[in-house]
């Protein structure tokens, strides 16, 4: 008598924690799906082309997906490796000549692609703690008016 219910009891034992495992499992991959702050913000795609060494800037580039459906705004950028990342826009003058600017932030419309590359938008990192090398992966943290700031490891390429 003991015994039999002893055994149904480590039957019942045994099973119990996959079934509490699938239940856990089924719970995070529920709540994975809709997750509490917005997905609105996805970054993709960062790299940073280094020319020189670490007293020479270096540009940062990427690709930032609104996928929700109310307008973000990227306000700031910073790297705990250099002392300022700066948002900039590369403008085509009247001469011909290519020029920069720093822009205050960037707008990303709901639902769209903003693409920072070459001869666009870029980040201007300057004051590098320690020199850069071709693969290594360079941190950025960009911050969002809505989405909070979003850690992406850029690769580094070096020309
Ligand atoms: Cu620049």
């Amino acid at each position: 008598m003991t015994r039999r219910f002893l055994s149904v009891a480590r039957i019942r034992g045994r099973s119990l924690p996959l079934t509490a495992a699938l239940v856990l499992l089924g719970t995070v991959a529920c709540s994975g799906t809709p997750p509490s702050p917005p997905p609105g913000i996805v970054v993709r795609g960062a790299w940073v082309q280094v020319a020189g060494g670490i007293d020479q800037p270096a540009a940062g580039y990427l690709t930032i997906d609104n996928r929700g459906s109310t307008d973000d705004t990227l306000v700031f950028a910073s790297s705990p490796d250099a002392s300022s990342v700066e948002l900039h826009e590369t403008q085509p003058e009247m001469s011909g000549m290519i020029g920069m600017e720093s822009v205050a932030q960037v707008t990303c419309p709901a639902d769209a692609t903003v693409t920072f590359a070459p001869g666009g938008y870029h980040l201007m990192i300057s004051g590098l703690s320690a020199p850069l090398r071709s693969d290594d992966s360079f941190e950025l943290d960009l911050e969002f008016e809505h989405a909070g700031t979003i850690v992406v490891q850029a690769t580094v390429r070096q020309v």
